[in-house]
Formats: structure tokens, sequence, C-alpha cells
């Protein structure tokens, strides 16, 4: 079929004959300037007419009447060829840039159009629609347990004391009356930074700097991460403590079982019962491991109890008489309790959850049920 268009610049340039059809193509009158003057028309023309546009479909025709095959354009720029020699790099070069400078043009109204940015707003926004909720963020379940545990022993007149998690040797292990060949230090147990400087074994340290800058009454808990080369079901290579000291004169074992087991009741519930087991730590004496009762079972025995009825869930004492001479506190007039527990564990107890890594993943699913 054979298709003619209107070409405005006929009317201004009567040099220039133009006719387009599937089998003749453009012709030209032998004159580059005619030919300049066609495509600058042209582009002006489908420039403004890009313009009009109001929908997808009369896009496509439009860059189709210009650019297609059979397009104005094509036409132009099939007809260099009948131009002079000399007058056809110029007419190409001028030609292409049209054809660019178009097709640009129509490829921004087709995008703006398919994915709706470039339609009337009245057509393409529907304020009525629901805005699209944001996702929430909330506290990890490490800080919840971590808060709930401290503010139970604020209630209990204790403050919190934070302190560096890179610790000198010193802080972490002499002054708590950890000598150099105790096991503890091993290099498999403890991240060294160098010989003396090592990521904090646990939040010990920091109730060690309490005491070297202030005399007696201390009462301070100190919650914060501990760093041990270990990782299975039950430890991470970085996990939360939190260690309590409370120093004064008369302090007894007595004063330990009374905060600890108001502690367990409050972070657990009344029904859940303690027991102190002996046990060793290098910086108290007496020391002791404290259990509560089963919390998923009851004492009865199950999997989590290995049935025995009981978890394991502090490690307390009186602390050391050789830890207060490191500080200078006079060993016949104070005496003080020390406690420690992994924060992880409690909330592993108190959620059953039962691989402490789940909460080092970064699940969302696992994450957003607390
Ligand atoms: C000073 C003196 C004594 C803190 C204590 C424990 C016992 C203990 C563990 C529980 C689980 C660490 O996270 S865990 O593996 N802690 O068993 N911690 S007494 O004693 C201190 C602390 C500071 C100056």
């Amino acid at each position: 079929m054979l298709r003619f268009f209107t070409v405005p610049c006929l009317a201004l340039n009567p040099n220039l004959i133009l006719e387009i059809g599937s089998n003749n193509g453009c012709r030209f009158t032998k004159n580059e300037t005619a030919m300049k003057e066609a495509l600058e028309k042209v582009k002006r023309e489908a420039l403004e007419a890009i313009k009009t546009i109001a929908d997808l479909a009369r896009a496509k025709a439009l860059k189709a009447q210009y650019l297609g095959r059979k397009g104005v354009v094509t036409a132009l720029l099939r007809n260099i060829s009948t131009l002079p020699p000399e007058e056809r790099p110029e007419a190409g070069r001028l030609g292409n840039v049209v054809k660019q400078r178009l097709e640009e043009a129509f490829g921004k109204a087709l995008h703006a159009l398919e994915t709706g940015l470039g339609e009337p707003r009245g057509e393409a926004l529907d304020v009525t629609l629901p805005g699209r909720p944001l996702a929430r963020g909330r506290t990890h379940p490490i800080t919840q347990v971590a808060r709930a545990i401290c503010e139970i022993f604020e209630r209990l007149g204790f403050a919190i004391v934070e302190g560096p998690d890179v610790e000198l040797d010193y802080y972490n292990f002499e002054a708590l009356n950890i000598p150099r060949d105790h096991p503890a230090r091993d290099m498999q147990d403890t991240f060294y930074i160098s010989d003396n400087v090592v990521l904090r074994t646990h939040t010990s340290p920091i109730q060690v700097r309490v005491m070297e800058s202030q005399p007696p009454p201390v009462c301070i808990i100190a919650p914060g991460k501990a760093y041990r080369v270990d990782s299975d079901i039950s430890h991470t290579p970085m996990f939360h403590q939190v260690e309590g000291l409370m120093v004064q004169e008369n302090i007894s074992f007595g004063d330990l079982k009374g905060i600890l087991t108001t502690f367990v009741h409050q972070i657990f519930d009344e029904e859940t019962s303690l027991r102190f087991r002996p046990s060793f730590f290098p910086f108290t004496e007496p020391s002791a491991e404290v259990d509560i009762l089963c919390v998923i079972c009851r004492g009865k025995g199950c999997r989590v109890c290995s049935r025995t009825g009981w978890l394991e869930v502090l490690g307390a004492g009186m602390v050391h008489p050789a830890v207060f001479e490191m500080v200078g506190y006079d060993t016949d007039r104070y005496t003080g309790f020390a406690f420690g527990m992994g924060i992880e564990r409690i909330a592993m107890l108190k959620y059953g959850i039962e691989d402490i890594r789940k909460f080092y993943e970064n699940d969302i699913k696992f994450l957003e049920q607390f």
C-alpha cells in the first residue's frame, strides 16, 4: 500500500519535493540547505507533537510515523543518497542528529506512559488508596532481656556501669586473681589484641575499675558484651553478660542469696525456685553455681534440663580477698558478693530458644516474634 504524508516544509520551501512511499522513498532537490531545513522542520514538528501525546497507543503511532520503516525521518535519510556526493556527509550527520534526538524524545515519552509517571495526575494517582505501611523496627530480644534484667537490679538499688570492650590484660585477668598460667587465659579462649590487650572475656573488669576509683560501699551491675573463642549451639564468640557486685561492711552469702532469689522470681516467676551448688572461680571464695527449677518441665525432667529438673543460670560467690587487695580495699573491714550471668542464656530459657546462634542470624522472621 502506498501512503503519502504531508510534510509542512513543502509549503515553506518550494525547492523541496517530498514524496514518501513504501517503494519510491523521498526525493530531494539537490539542495543541501533544503535538506537541512526539512530535517529541522520535521524535528520541530515531531517534538511539538510529542508534547500533546495523551496515551500509549498514540505515542507508538506517532513514533512509527516519524521513525518507523516508512516514517518521515527514515525517508529523508534514505534520500541522502540522491544528493551530490560532496553534500552527503553533512546531510548524513545532520540526519543522524535529528534521528537521535527524536528517538530520545520518543523513548522518554513512552517510558513515562508505560510506568505511569508521565500520565496526567488525575488519572494516574488514586489519592483514595491507603498508604503503603513502613516496616517497623523493634528492639533486639537480647537488648529487651538486658533491659529487663537491669531494671530489676536498679529497683534493688544497683547502679549501672559500663566499660571498654577492649581491655588490658591486667583488668581482665590479673586484678581478678587469674594468674598468668590459668587455663582461662588460654589462647584458645581469649581474643588477644596484643600481648597485654584483650577483648574482655567477661564484664568483671568494669567492677575492678569502679573499685579502683572509689571506696566502698559499691553496689553496681555491669552489663555488656564479652568475647570468647567459642562457637556452638550454646556459645557465640560475642555474647552478653550482666555481672553484679556489692561491697560493704557485713555483706554475707545470705545477702547474695536474697538478691539472686528476688531477681530470679522477677525475671521468671515466683514459682521458680533456686539451688546453690558449690563451685570454683578464681575471683570468688566461696563460689557457687546457681540453678533454677526447669522453666520448661517444672522439675519433672525434660530434654532442655537433661532430665535433671534444674537449669544452671548464674555463677556467684563472695569476692576473693586477693581481688580486694589488688584494688586497695581493707579486707578486714569489707566483704562483698559478686555474680554473673549470660543474657543469651536467660533469653533462651525465657523464650524457649534452643540455638543461641538464632539471635545473630538477623532472620527477620525470627526477630519479629519478640
Ligand atoms: C569482681 C569480682 C568477682 C563475677 C562472677 C561468675 C561468678 C560467673 C558466668 C556466668 C555465666 C559467666 O556468662 S557466663 O559464662 N559468671 O559464673 N561471675 S562470680 O565475679 C566477680 C566479678 C567482678 C571484681
